[in-house]
């Protein structure tokens, strides 16, 4: 291939065993922002007591190297061969000790991956391969060692010294330094290394875990943040208890450090006992978090701390199993969050994302199964696949096996492979040997990428009273693979009657009746279903909690829609029937537009609204779930060529339709949640808030929007209620969204977090004209484009949550994002290769969009020196 990714692939059919054990790994750090140096000494032992020498072959990039020695002795230049980012030292006998000394420069390191500089302390991110950029090592998850750590730097400037493990021993040394040695008694890949080393302030608590032991939580903040850590303490609590609860594992060690930076690539880092979050998701306060913020922040807590079991006791073999870990440990967090929050509430989140994220970038240039066959760069192999979908395949187990044969699944899993780097095989053997199955076919859920479209019709048979569901499943070609296969696919499916009774489920070959929902498991191409005894043709209530990550085909009416809304049992059934009129009353306005036909209301929608707006026993964030309408580019996936305008103005219609139809309803409603309470946390709080800044992002496009707007905006004694106002204002263009926003800005400057948010605002107002406020907004003092969450607030945003803006017609949008997207290359790679992403789907648009994007691609692909983390993104893009 030309644009050179074959050559640079890495292969998983060409995976090999490391010949060698490294079984301890001593490193000293003499630290300093300019300059540190580090001191290793590890021990190699060739694996099963081989007795002939071999070479050794470590990883190593941007390292300064001092000194090298072998067994005693310093190996000059001639006696190892150093070849990009692999050193190999040949013939080394079967019992080695190897002695390395480099120096590296922390304060340059802009790539944050490594050891890096972030405010005043330095910390390290070692996913997936950033240990190489600390010292000379075998690099990989399978080599597994026993780390000493030991720290030494100036005591003023870095009182606080932290790595993995238990703290052994500490003492002063000449000239004001100290020292702290840290040794990690669970034996890890060098992907969980971490070390914090700066002035940093705590918030401590203590939790006894189930057995007794008492565990020492402490989360390190810079000063000014010491009053923003209550959340996340307690959301540490909430999961630690939990996973006790739903999957009897409990923590092991008497440690569990915290670290929060305002510098981070990710979101966080599950590093063994010292994890490392970007501040996003451990700050909170009410007045400077949304319920949002309060959520994620539960969530990826949660999430890290579950990879003590799901990632750190059992890791992976190698960065192609990165979903054995990632979508296990995304199931698991997914739970949590359900356990902790409202069940339905959350799994309809996950549907949208999924929906929204992860199907197009299957349906893009970089499809790959959950467990890809090849990457060039694997940072660019943290998707959406790999975790999303990765933890709706984990949840098809979880169905199929139900709670109690998944638990004897994961107990098994521990059971045999605590301690061990394994594959996803060995996952899928463990959840097959523990239930006495066998999950062969359902394995192809590994290695086939694309969205499966399952298509269903029925029959209702009036004299036989017999109703016939036939499915039919297939999935499309993917750029990544052509031929597909049959997969399995639970099938979870009520029936009700017209007026929303549900029907007891009998099938024909069958003798047993369910009452409510039956799990059925497709396994072919074509599949039929009969149930006897139905008195009337029903209302089929399909993918009930969408028991599969499926794109689901039926042709619902108007009628059957409203029965689901109204009646059905399931949340994910009821708010899906609200999408589906939303999406086709929207799609069907699109296409007037497109005619130049004048738009029109659809009455079904106008019914449902009602219902929904007239509900007063549902929970209100289902409510507002129900009626937060598809987002403008999970629209843009439905249509053959996205039509950015049109898409745009055919939301903006119906909003306009219904906020001034029902306007009644809308008002009552937001009086109603608008109550005059103060802030509370709790999710029946959140619930309402979430209700009431729906129904106010209907009423900004009525006579009444501006006054309630600036009235919550006065009264707001929250961030989520002040946003959501802002928000409002901006999209009504009223002259007080101005006004807002500068006192928004003098009143946070200093805040980087709450910054982000002001920047997003201005980022996502639609139109042409928001890519010359951003190009100015980057002169903002509080901007930074070496902070990846400076770039992703205003840039990223208006690449990927900014249709109108980003795909304005002239391409000025392609032009500014591609000249970021560059100038980002040269400072974080990884970041940038996100960026790049935005441009994956120029395929889809109009012949003048698609050349537009297609230059910039090219012009991206042209620059001297790139990335290979942008080269693979863009090259792909243009394949
Ligand atoms: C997903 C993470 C990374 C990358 C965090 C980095 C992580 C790798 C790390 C869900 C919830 C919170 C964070 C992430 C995420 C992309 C996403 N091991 O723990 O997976
Ligand atoms: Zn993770």
């Amino acid at each position: 291939m030309k644009d050179g990714l074959s050559e640079k692939s890495i292969y998983r059919k060409n995976y090999t065993v490391y010949p060698w054990d490294v079984s301890q790994l001593d490193i000293h750090f003499d630290i300093g922002s300019e300059t540190t140096t580090v001191r290793a000494e590890m021990e190699f032992q060739l694996k099963d007591g081989a007795r002939d020498s071999q070479d050794i072959v470590l990883n190593g990039s941007d390292l300064q190297l001092i000194s090298l020695s072998l067994n005693g002795r310093t190996l000059s230049a001639d006696d190892y061969v150093v070849d990009g980012e692999t050193l190999t030292i040949s013939g080394a006998p079967p019992k080695s000790v190897l002695k390395t000394e480099v120096k590296i420069h922390p304060a340059n390191n802009s790539a944050l991956e490594g050891l890096y500089l972030s405010g005043d302390f330095l910390l390290t991110q070692c996913e997936a391969q950033g240990f190489r950029k600390i010292t000379w090592f075998p690099d990989r998850p399978d080599v597994m060692a026993a780390y000493r750590v030991t720290m030494e730097a100036d005591r003023s400037e870095f009182p606080v010294l932290l790595s993995n493990g238990n703290r052994a021993e500490a003492g002063e040394s000449a000239g004001g330094r100290h020292w702290v040695r840290w040794e990690d008694p669970f034996p890890k890949p060098s992907y969980l290394f971490a070390l914090v080393a700066g002035d940093l302030e705590l918030v401590e608590e203590h939790f006894t875990t189930r057995s007794g032991r008492d565990v020492v939580l402490r989360i390190y903040v810079e000063t000014e943040n010491l009053d923003r850590c209550a959340h996340a303490m307690e959301s540490l609590v909430n999961a630690m208890r939990w996973d006790e609860e739903r999957f009897d594992l409990e923590y092991d060690l008497n440690i569990y450090h915290i670290v929060a930076t305002n510098d981070f690539n990710m979101g966080a880092m599950e590093n063994k006992s010292l994890n490392i979050f970007n501040s996003k998701y451990v700050l909170a306060r009410p007045d400077t978090a949304t319920d949002a913020d309060y959520q994620g922040i539960e969530g990826v807590i949660g999430h890290e701390y579950f990879h003590n079991w799901t990632g750190n006791r059992v890791t992976c073999r190698d960065w192609f199993q990165l979903t054995l870990k990632e979508g296990l440990t995304v199931f698991r967090d997914e739970e949590f969050s359900a356990d902790m929050q409202s069940r339905a509430v959350k799994r309809i989140r996950v549907v949208r994302d999924l929906r929204s994220r992860q199907f197009p970038e299957d349906d893009g240039p970089m499809s790959h199964p959950i467990r890809p066959d090849r990457y060039v760069e694997i940072n660019n192999f943290y998707t959406s696949t790999v975790y999303q979908k990765g933890a709706a395949i984990i949840r098809m187990y979880h169905t199929l096996l139900g709670e109690a044969g998944f638990q004897k699944g994961m107990k098994l899993y521990f059971e045999r492979h605590d301690g061990h780097a394994v594959t996803c095989d060995d996952f899928l053997a463990a959840m097959a040997d523990a239930n006495g199955i066998n999950l062969d076919r359902f394995g192809r859920w590994y290695s086939q990428s694309g969205t499966p479209q399952v298509h269903v019709s029925d029959h209702y048979d009036t004299a036989t009273q017999t109703y016939t569901l036939t499915l039919k499943q297939r999935t499309p070609a993917t750029y990544d693979q052509k031929d597909k296969q049959e997969l399995v696919i639970p099938f979870a499916v009520g029936l009700l009657t017209a007026s929303g009774e549900e029907l007891p489920l009998q099938l024909e070959t069958g003798t047993d009746i369910v009452q409510g929902t039956r799990l059925l498991v497709m396994e072919e191409a074509q599949q039929e279903y009969s149930f006897v005894n139905i008195p009337e043709h029903p209302v089929p209530s399909l993918f009930r909690d969408y028991s599969a990550p499926v794109k689901i085909f039926y042709d619902y009416s108007a009628e059957q829609l409203a029965t689901l809304i109204a009646h059905d049992s399931d949340a994910f059934v009821r708010w899906d029937a609200a999408q589906r009129i939303a999406q086709n009353a929207i799609l069907e306005q699109c296409r007037r537009h497109a005619k130049g036909l004048e738009m029109t209301l659809d009455s079904s929608l106008f019914k449902a609204f009602r219902g929904i707006l007239s509900d007063r026993l549902a929970d209100p964030a289902l409510l507002a779930e129900a009626m937060i309408m598809p987002d403008e580019d999970y629209l843009a996936e439905q249509m053959e060529i996205v039509d950015v305008d049109g898409i745009h103005a055919a939301r903006e219609f119906i909003r306009k339709g219904l906020a001034n139809g029902l306007k009644t309803l809308f008002v009552e409603r937001y009086n109603e949640l608008n109550d005059g309470q103060s802030y509370q946390k709790s999710s029946k709080a959140m619930a309402r808030r979430a209700l009431k800044n729906v129904c106010l992002f209907y009423l900004i496009e009525t006579d009444v929007g501006e006054s309630l707007t600036a009235a919550q905006l006065k009264s707001s004694d929250n961030m989520t209620d002040t946003l959501a106002a802002i928000k409002g204002l901006i999209l009504m263009e009223s002259p007080l969204a101005v006004t807002a926003l500068s006192d928004f800005e003098s009143k946070w400057k200093t805040d980087a977090l709450v910054m982000d948010k002001w920047f997003m605002m201005q980022a996502m107002k639609p139109g042409p004209g928001t890519v010359n406020k951003v190009k100015e907004l980057m002169q903002h003092p509080a901007f930074s484009i070496q902070n990846p969450n400076k770039v992703r607030s205003l840039i990223g945003v208006f690449a990927m949550l900014n249709p109108t803006g980003f795909h304005a017609a002239d391409g000025s949008g392609y032009t500014f994002h591609a000249d970021r997207v560059i100038e980002l290359d040269g400072l974080n790679p990884q970041v940038a290769a996100r960026m790049a992403s935005a441009f994956n789907r120029w395929k889809r648009y109009d012949e003048d969009r698609k050349m537009l994007m297609k230059s910039q691609l090219q012009r991206i692909a042209a620059v001297d020196n790139l990335s290979g983390d942008v080269s693979e993104i863009v090259n792909n893009a243009l394949r």
